[in-house]
């Protein structure tokens, strides 16, 4: 027991309560500092997240009484706890975060603190717009019909060294079979590349790949900035013809990720939201917020495509079980209660589109979309660019390899009538689930 005086935390532990369908839940992983109970450390982390605080106050009526978060399961380390929906604002995702992913984290009495998985009613879900496109819209945009992924490529090195070099090898991977050009999370406006001369420069050269292949090219342009700069680039991006902004929502932040959901719509433009920064806290595994936590805000947020990682054979952590289940989180409309995570009803609200990213080569292909499907987005940007034969040869390697997924043909066999994939497996191999 620890000597703090304290006087009303366990109050808000209440083991024989049933949540109620329109509370929001969180499930959190909890570790108590040494000298604390999990009972101690789990009455503090209600009361912080709703209405406490670590004293019985004179000013506090039956309403707020009534409002409290109550722990109402504690297995082991996970606590479960129970919000009454009139503690949170709707429409707002910062008021969220300041509630249950917020002081909490800095109690003294919590070593450790992991949000697993959060649970929204229906009626918080419907404050929000979700995606404007959603998963089937990303590949109407782009004209896709066949069952395959969307694929794009990101330049390396992350900064080509001036826009029209950058634009060039959206033309050279655009011919080599490819739908779409993506910037990469650190490229803005640097003084080499600034952001209205790439702009032109990518669509200039990308109606030039539109007519030579007859088929719908397009790029995503990383408008990451201030907000009203964000807003500014945005408005670029449709006036030189651009259907798609991408923004790094974590760094941008989730008022100017809520702000650019509403300018993409005003433009007619769909949102590609890049994690870049949720490995500062998603990667402890008792520390923290999960991914699939992040990614059902991000769902809220209307994001139309999002990063959820590789299933455990790119050069990024995520394991396959953790990935698949992100999948199901941001596509499916009911998401089933499954081992510790909630259902979740998404109450119609639109999917996301998932892009699996990161290492990813020709080899790796077929097994990725075995764990995940062909309803994705896959980027593949050094296993383009460091195809031995050019970034036109690493596109068409990529194709390649997705074809011989479609038609099941092993990747070996259907090099030998594709010198780009062989070329492709040559150089870095195949890989497939242990
Ligand atoms: C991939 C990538 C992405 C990562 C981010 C990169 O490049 O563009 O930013 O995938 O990780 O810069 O590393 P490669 P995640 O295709 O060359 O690996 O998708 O897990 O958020
Ligand atoms: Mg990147």
């Amino acid at each position: 027991m620890s000597e703090e005086k304290v006087d009303w935390y366990l109050d808000f532990i209440d083991l024989k309560r049933q949540p109620a369908k329109d509370e929001i839940q969180l499930l959190f992983k909890a570790t108590p500092a040494p000298g604390y109970s999990i009972e101690e450390a789990a009455g503090r982390i209600a009361s912080e997240s709703s209405v406490g605080t670590w004293t019985t106050l004179s000013t506090v009526t039956q309403d707020t009484l009534n409002r409290m978060a109550k722990v109402y399961k504690i297995a082991g380390d996970l606590v479960y706890v129970t919000y009454p929906l009139e503690l949170f604002e709707l429409g707002s995702i910062p008021q969220l975060f300041s509630s249950v992913f917020g002081n909490i984290y800095g109690m003294k009495a919590v070593a450790r603190l992991r949000v697993l998985d959060i649970r929204f009613p229906r009626e918080y879900v419907k404050s929000f717009k979700g995606p404007q496109f959603g998963h089937k819209g990303a590949k109407e945009i782009l004209k896709i019909k066949e069952n395959r992924p969307i694929i794009a490529t990101v330049p390396k090195p992350k900064l080509s060294p001036s826009a029209e070099a950058h634009a060039k090898i959206g033309y050279e991977i655009w011919l080599g079979g490819e739908d779409l050009l993506k910037d990469d999370e650190n490229l803005t406006s640097q003084p080499f590349i600034k952001f209205e001369d790439r702009v032109r420069e990518v669509f200039k050269y990308r109606d030039k790949a539109e007519k030579e292949t007859g088929e719908r090219k397009s790029a995503l342009i990383n408008v990451t900035s201030e907000t009203e700069e964000m807003k500014r680039r945005a408005k670029l991006v449709k006036d030189y013809g651009g259907e798609f902004i991408m923004i790094d929502f974590l760094t941008a932040g989730w008022a100017a990720t809520q702000t650019m959901r509403e300018v993409a719509e005003e433009l007619g433009l769909a949102l590609y939201a890049h994690r870049a920064f949720h490995a500062a806290f998603t990667k402890l595994p008792d520390h923290g917020a999960t991914m699939l936590s992040i990614a059902k805000v991000a769902r809220l947020a209307g994001v139309d495509f999002l990063h959820i990682g590789t299933a455990g054979i790119g050069k990024m952590e995520g394991t396959k079980s953790d990935v698949i289940r992100i999948k199901e989180e941001i596509t499916l409309d009911k998401v089933p209660q499954e081992d510790i995570y909630f259902e979740q009803d998404w109450a119609g609200i639109k999917p996301i589109m998932p892009v699996s990213s990161g290492g990813l080569h020709p080899g790796i292909i077929p097994p990725l979309l075995d764990a995940l499907g062909a309803d994705i987005a896959i980027q593949v940007g050094g296993g383009v660019l460091g195809h031995p034969m050019g970034p036109r040869a690493g596109a068409k390697a990529v194709r390649d390899a997705i074809d011989a997924w479609n038609k099941k043909i092993p990747l070996q066999e259907y090099a030998e009538k594709s010198k780009e994939l062989k070329a492709a497996l040559e150089k870095w191999g195949t890989q497939s689930y242990a």
